[in-house]
């Protein structure tokens, strides 16, 4: 019996430790619920079964409008980034209709802004249903987040890369989804900046704003003011060589932007932060104190004299260049920080520069000093530390732009130990800059009033894209979030598990994010 007993232990144990090692599948969650999609969309409803992306699939758009063709092709390009597969767009041969995903211009009421989309995603066939070739955009941003890096099986010939089906329903938050970059501080050529514009593109961000001149260096190319150029862009924080964009690679940046469906925001700072511009053209400079090229860090020390008529005759030619080569619909003036300009004179250039901005058909933002002066409500105003001016703004008709200092100024440190960044506004861990409301922060500003959000990134501690990325990411992608996800979905506990499966994406893309010890981040 005994011996028995032990044959039969000696069995399953053998069995138990002879078992072939279990080849691992590598299938992808097929729970649409369950994919770490960031922005979280309005409404997901799984339905458990799955579409096998393959070298068969087939990408068609509605024709009759080109920038849906456009769409196709964007996405087709960005799978055969990720996955190698190279996916017709609008063949002709109608064999291939086996698998296919169409994007398709849909009037339906539905769809309630112009960036709104719906995916459907059934086991043969993906729809992504948008009114405008914007809505479509966002929605195949969704769609590059749902398909897995790896397939379901690396060892077959014909892999399928599964989607999980199911539907989803969305649209943004907020009409306005902006991230800045300082490019006067320190400059960023235009590679760099195209690389951190498609980046947050895949998070659903809509708008770029260029900080394009400062007390450090003038950025931009004005036909009709050379030593703008010739002498302003020379300079950069730290005593580095500038540099300055051509008006065909700035309008290189409006297309690139453009092609994501993104606003190219242009600032001229003014009128302080134009130590740069005055130095290049003394005339202009209301301090009374001699001009130097400026290399450090502080601010505040700069005016234009706005008393002059040449100077609006200078800006006049300025504004008209700029907004020339700009086909979004604003301008963005500066206006913070003139501890140099009487308040009269601040409140009278203010009020000079509007007009000039609405001469050039463009609506004027402007940081939120500008609250100060008697503005038009098509000017918005951006705030970024005096509540009580956004509420005023607001009160006087202006839309605002939240990007409150102490939560979404991303060129803060994150912790004391941080490599990059400054400290003024304190430390901005990742939790600190997602656990906010956009609709509730400041008290006392109506819902109504906020356009929208946006990650200002100053570049005085930064100086190239690696720099850039640390303070940049991950922060600005749950900024994303909280511009675009309605508030009841914006969770941290929630959100940093779908943050901790970006790395896919981000190594993919070879971005320096800073992994923030709050987050468990997946290793591949
Ligand atoms: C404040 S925010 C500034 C910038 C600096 C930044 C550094 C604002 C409108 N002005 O000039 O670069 O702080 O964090």
């Amino acid at each position: 019996m005994i011996t028995r007993t032990l044959l039969l232990l000696s069995v399953i144990v053998c069995i138990a430790a002879c078992q072939p090692e279990k080849k691992e599948i590598l299938f992808p969650k097929t729970d649409l619920a369950t994919v770490p999609l960031i922005p979280k969309p309005v409404k997901t409803v799984a339905t458990h079964s799955a579409f096998g992306l393959d070298s068969n699939t087939v990408i068609y758009t509605t024709t009759q409008d080109p920038a849906f063709e456009k769409v196709g092709q964007f996405l087709s390009e960005k799978i055969k980034g990720k996955l190698g597969l190279d996916l017709a767009v609008n063949a002709s041969d109608s064999e291939k209709l086996e698998r296919l995903i169409y994007i398709n211009q849909l009037d339906s009421t539905d769809l309630e802004t112009p960036e709104s989309y719906q995916l459907y995603i059934k086991k043969d066939s993906i729809f992504v249903n948008a009114k405008t070739a914007a809505g479509a955009f966002r929605g195949i941003q969704t769609l590059r987040q749902l398909i897995p890096e790896k397939s379901n099986d690396t060892l077959t010939d014909h892999p399928l890369w599964l989607i999980p089906t199911g539907k989803i329903v969305d649209a943004p938050k907020f009409e306005y989804r902006g991230a800045m970059l300082d490019v006067a501080r320190h400059f960023f050529t235009v590679e760099e900046v195209k690389k951190y514009i498609d980046i947050l593109a895949y998070y659903k961000y809509n708008s770029i704003h260029l900080h394009l001149s400062d007390d450090q260096g003038w950025r931009i190319e004005i036909k009709s003011w050379p030593k703008l150029t010739e002498v302003g862009a020379k300079t950069e924080v730290g005593g580095g060589e500038g540099g300055f964009y051509t008006q065909d690679e700035y309008k290189e940046l409006v297309q690139y932007a453009a092609d994501r469906h993104m606003t190219l925001i242009p600032e001229i700072d003014m009128p302080g932060h134009t130590n740069a511009a005055s130095l290049s053209y003394p005339f202009l400079n209301g301090n009374g104190k001699p001009l130097k090229p400026y290399t450090g860090t502080r601010v505040g020390f700069s005016t234009f004299d706005a008393r002059k008529d040449t100077v609006y005759s200078f800006l006049d030619d300025v504004i008209g260049e700029i907004t020339a080569i700009t086909p979004g619909p604003y301008f963005h003036a500066g206006g913070d920080e003139t501890h140099a300009t009487k308040k009269s004179d601040y409140i009278y250039f203010v009020e000079k520069v509007e007009e000039l901005v609405q001469k050039h058909g463009k609506k004027m933002i402007g940081w939120n000093e500008i609250a100060q002066a008697k503005l038009d409500p098509s000017s918005v105003a951006q705030l970024w530390n005096e509540s009580h001016s956004a509420i005023k703004a607001a009160e006087n008709g202006l839309k605002v732009i939240l990007s409150p200092s102490e939560r979404t100024y991303v060129d803060m440190k994150y912790d004391s130990i941080s490599e990059y960044g400054l400290t003024w506004a304190g430390f901005i861990p990742v939790d600190v800059a997602y656990n906010w409301n956009p609709e509730t922060y400041v008290e006392g500003l109506p819902r109504e009033s906020i356009l929208g959000v946006e990650a200002p990134l100053w570049s005085e501690t930064i100086s190239n894209s690696s720099e850039l990325e640390y303070l940049a990411f991950p922060r600005v992608i749950g900024i994303a979030e909280l511009g675009w996800s309605p508030a009841e979905h914006c969770n941290w506990d929630d959100y940093k598990q779908r943050l901790a499966q970006q790395v896919p994406y981000l190594n993919q893309m070879e971005i320096n994010y800073y992994p923030s010890p709050l987050v468990d981040w997946k290793e591949e």
